[in-house]
């Protein structure tokens, strides 16, 4: 399994021949942590969730601007945002009112093995970048638990990923994520801004057939609430 290699400069994919995780603590890549088959699995467990809890469009607190990536949540605590709620964690799907449905076993099998922290994740968000979709660089600062990692799988088309430090101002360096991968926010790198600035068309065949717009969709773990 990639997680019990120890990371190499060789083996990650980073611009500017420097390593992300020796660029920031707490980086964890693992490339091709999930084959395609698990691929496969985990996208045919996302689809029924999927089907139960459809993507929606988020809007930007206060402009009301909406998101190029759709979202949608695992699990008992959902990351949403819109005009007038701002950035926050519910309980419910914004269109649909309902609860958001449970995270997949593998999901949860995937944290136990990587995020080191006991607690299990409380929000799964899924998210799903049609091209041009991306997502601008910011923190994952909406959670009250910040010693429990956040863990995150591509799946799908590839993307250019880009990481900082704690600071937005910060240098970043910029990856290549491609289905399969999984990568860790954790330590001094889990308020590590970051972002994705572009999906690259047509470079994975995982969606197709299944999600008719191809594309890529990205799951992140996080533990909203410190446990106890
Ligand atoms: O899509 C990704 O790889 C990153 C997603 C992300 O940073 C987020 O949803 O907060
Ligand atoms: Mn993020």
């Amino acid at each position: 399994m990639g997680y019990t290699r120890p990371l190499t400069p060789g083996s990650l994919r980073v611009r500017n021949m420097v390593s992300a995780d020796q660029f920031i603590q707490g980086f964890r890549f693992l490339p091709g942590y999930f084959d395609r088959s698990a691929q496969i699995d985990l996208l045919e467990a996302l689809r029924e969730a999927i089907a139960e809890s459809p993507f929606y469009t988020p809007t930007m607190p206060r402009s009301g601007k909406p998101l190029s990536v759709r979202m949608t949540n695992l699990g008992p605590l959902g990351w949403v945002t819109d005009r007038d709620g701002g950035y926050r964690y519910q309980a419910t799907h914004p269109v649909t009112g309902q609860p958001w449905p449970p995270i997949p076993a593998m999901v949860l099998d995937l944290w136990r093995k990587v995020a080191d922290y006991e607690p299990p994740p409380e929000a799964c968000l899924v998210n799903y970048y049609v091209p041009p979709a991306r997502l601008g660089l910011h923190q994952d600062a909406d959670e009250r638990d910040f010693a429990a990692p956040v863990v995150s799988v591509s799946l799908g088309d590839s993307c250019l990923f880009r990481i900082g430090g704690r600071e937005r101002a910060s240098p970043t360096r910029s990856m290549k994520l491609s289905s399969g991968d999984v990568v860790i926010l954790g330590g001094a790198a889990r308020l590590a801004f970051h972002g994705v600035d572009r999906v690259h068309p047509g470079t994975s065949t995982l969606l197709a057939g299944r999600f008719a717009e191809g594309g890529r969709i990205n799951l992140t773990l996080r533990r909203v609430t410190e446990p106890g």
